[in-house]
């Protein structure tokens, strides 16, 4: 199928270009629109709440280059002070204050965090925190959640979300059996269900890892109590408690999901907005585990690139930006009206649908939900949202490829351009 209101003569071409290049035209497998059908559309610019195709198409976007742009696509402020770090050097491969700026700022917000450390990805970050947890309780054993995903590390590709869930795969050929054998797994939301993995395994497990809102298995928000469960469970039995806050991290709150729910991890990740749109993750948490981290510590980590001055320079700007008074009331306001109208506006249409938002991370499905966990989501209806994903872009609306990927909002994104996703979406839906 190919886009048959919009022209995408020149995507198609550089995508068919790409596919002798790049396995399957990408640098990353959800881009590829497998699930969704068609082509992917190739991208030539962005700005504020808009992304521009290489046809000249433009669309209100709700990517936002996968949660990093809250602020909007090239603020400004984040331009020009990227524009002035360049001129400095792209990299140091050494100590910068920048890195002091942003750690204080990042201790400052994240209630957990006490010490962190910068890395280059999400994934990196979820490698590394893995190995802390293990290195800091002398326990090999971990639990994770179905359809939760912190990224593409070997120990984690068990029962995974994102592109694994979208294309299907969720475990992967390459995966030694050993690595994934310490990897418990229980489905998210089911406090049961991880008591007994506990109650199998004592003294065995270092830790629990989740996204404390699922945004990888589409968006799926803790049930009350859950996540207050999980932090006496793991106190209960010496584990760790990890919030993979990659996604979540200064996206439904300032100080994220453990700072909405009033819920203290022991370690957390971070990722995306703390880059402000450049490569950056980082693992953060009590100082008495950080301590642990070479060179203060046994524990090995390290990255030429880590504490980019550039990546530094834009999450910094990004975070100043953020710390407006009501920002996160501003992405609760647009966002609730989003993701509601879309809900009515299913229903309206006779399709069955659910869905919710905190703060600028939204999500709905095909189904009639309720949606607790991986398996609720699973019985969504791929095939309509794929001809849903379709129209909307042909309505100049870009969402995830996906529907086991959450949506994002900025503070870009005005009224208007919620009541003309909204208007598309009716059209979409009426004709689905
Ligand atoms: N795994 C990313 C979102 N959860 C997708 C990354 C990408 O394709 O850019």
């Amino acid at each position: 199928m190919v886009n048959t209101t919009i022209k995408t003569s020149k995507s198609q071409e550089i995508f068919a270009a790409a596919q002798n290049l790049m396995p399957g035209g990408v640098s990353s497998p959800v881009r590829a629109f497998k699930s969704v059908g068609g082509q992917p559309i190739v991208f030539d610019h962005v700005k504020g709440a808009y992304i521009w195709d290489v046809d000249g198409n433009e669309y209100i976007d709700y990517v936002g280059t996968w949660g990093p742009a809250i602020c909007g696509h090239t603020h400004p402020d984040v331009i020009n002070a990227l524009h002035s770090a360049l001129d400095k050097g792209t990299s140091f491969g050494a100590p910068c204050a920048l890195e002091n700026v942003l750690a204080e700022m990042v201790i400052d917000a994240v209630p957990s965090i006490e010490m962190v450390r910068f890395v280059n990805s999400g994934t990196e970050a979820c490698m590394a925190v893995l190995r802390l947890m293990r290195a800091f309780t002398g326990r090999e054993k971990v639990i994770k959640f179905e359809g939760c995903y912190h990224g593409h590390a070997d120990m984690f590709l068990v029962k995974a979300g994102s592109g694994v869930a979208t294309l299907g795969l969720p475990d992967s050929p390459g995966v030694p059996k050993a690595v994934t054998s310490s990897t418990l797994t229980a489905p998210y939301n089911d406090l049961d269900a991880v008591r007994a993995l506990f109650e199998e395994n004592r003294d065995e497990i270092a830790g629990l890892i989740l996204e404390p809102v699922v945004g990888n298995a589409g968006f799926i928000p803790p049930d009350a109590g859950f996540l207050e469960g999980l932090r006496e469970l793991t106190q209960e039995h010496g584990a760790l408690l990890v919030f993979d806050e990659v996604m979540t991290g200064f996206r439904i709150a300032y100080g994220g999901a453990q700072e909405k729910f009033g819920i203290t991890p022991d370690l957390t990740t971070l990722g995306k907005i703390i880059g402000g749109g450049l490569p950056v993750g980082a693992y953060g948490g009590r100082k008495d585990i950080m301590q642990m981290v070479a060179p203060a510590g046994p524990m090995y980590q390290a990255g030429t690139l880590s504490g980019n001055p550039l990546a530094m320079t834009a999450g910094i700007k990004t975070l100043e930006l953020l710390q407006k008074a009501g920002n996160y009331e501003y992405l609760d306001k647009i966002t609730k009206k989003l993701a509601s109208g879309m809900l009515k506006i299913a229903q309206e249409t006779g399709h069955e649908a659910c869905g919710g938002q905190i703060s600028g991370m939204f999500g709905f499905f095909f189904t009639k939900g309720p949606v607790h966990n991986y398996e609720d989501a699973k019985k969504c209806d791929l095939q309509k949202f794929g001809r849903f994903h379709r129209g909307m872009l042909e309505h100049g609306v870009y969402l995830a490829p996906s529907q086991f990927e959450a949506g994002f909002t900025s503070l870009a994104h005005t009224d208007e351009d919620i009541e003309r996703t909204l208007q598309a979406a009716r059209d979409v839906m009426s004709s689905l």
